[in-house]
């Protein structure tokens, strides 16, 4: 099934090493290796079938190479969201114009302060929306969020996050019904309905993949996950993201698909 035409990807810029992480542990980003991983993300996503918009780095949002965060494409309607995180909080005036280039004004929504809102807290199923309500992410945007999808017929439901960033660190829908689940979001009643895919403690990170056209793309170096997506009957891309992990972001927080 064809679903997606387009991806918006951000070159990732040299700040990225002063990027925001949890994890400092995993050491700074290596900037050439996250460039050429970044070639390789690009050319995963074209062999998905889509045409890839590559908009040049920022080097003033160091965080900037995580489009998904700053706008959520939808079928019907873009929203430009407000990232609550400050650092990220000007992305939102940037990836405007890329936006304006596949949507009307009229068909463009805006996340208002005092909400707040990042599209790495938005799954989408269908015309179905599950948001998180995170440390990013807070009552007020859900609540912006969800007169904004009405108004175009589309639904939306609160998922509360206890441990991880944003909804899609834990969770991800591959269409068919089917979704990997991991950490805190193995038993939450939302997600019963689904056929799901449990991912192993060890490799919570790859339950962030995704499903471009009935490909999924996997990060690399996950091999139970690799198997059980593989298990669900999927065609499979392998990208690593070894750098981009180092700031805490996976495979669908690097684009906008639509
Ligand atoms: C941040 O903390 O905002 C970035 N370092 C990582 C953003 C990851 N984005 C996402 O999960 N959608």
């Amino acid at each position: 099934m064809k679903k997606f035409n387009h991806v918006i990807v951000r070159r990732p810029c040299k700040a990225m090493v002063e990027g925001i992480t949890s994890a400092p542990e995993l050491g700074k980003p290596d900037y050439e290796l996250a460039l050429k991983q970044h070639d390789a993300y690009i050319e995963a996503l074209k062999q998905c079938g889509v045409d890839v918009t590559v908009l040049e780095a920022d080097e003033r949002y160091p965080d900037s190479c995580f489009v998904e965060d700053p706008a959520l494409i939808t079928r019907k309607c873009a929203i430009i969201t407000n990232p609550g995180a400050a650092s990220r909080n000007g992305e939102k005036d940037e990836i405007v114009g890329a936006v304006k280039k596949f949507f009307s004004d009229d068909q463009i929504e805006y996340i208002k302060a005092p909400g707040t809102l990042e599209g790495g807290d938005v799954m989408m199923v269908g015309d179905h929306f599950y948001v998180g309500r995170s440390a990013r992410t807070n009552e007020e945007g859900i609540r912006q969020l969800t007169e904004i999808l009405a108004k175009y017929d589309m639904t939306c439901s609160e998922v509360t996050l206890e441990k991880v960033l944003h909804l899609k660190t834990g969770v991800n829908y591959l269409e068919n019904n089917n979704m990997l689940v991991s950490g805190e979001f193995i038993e939450k009643p939302d997600f019963e309905k689904y056929d799901k895919v449990v991912i192993p403690e060890e490799e919570a990170y790859a339950a962030n993949c995704i499903w471009v056209n009935d490909k999924v793309i996997v990060p690399e170096g996950y091999p139970a996950v690799l198997e059980a997506v593989k298990g669900m009957g999927y065609e499979t891309l392998l990208v690593d993201t070894s750098e981009y992990r180092k700031l805490d972001g996976g495979l669908s927080c690097l684009s906008l698909r639509f």
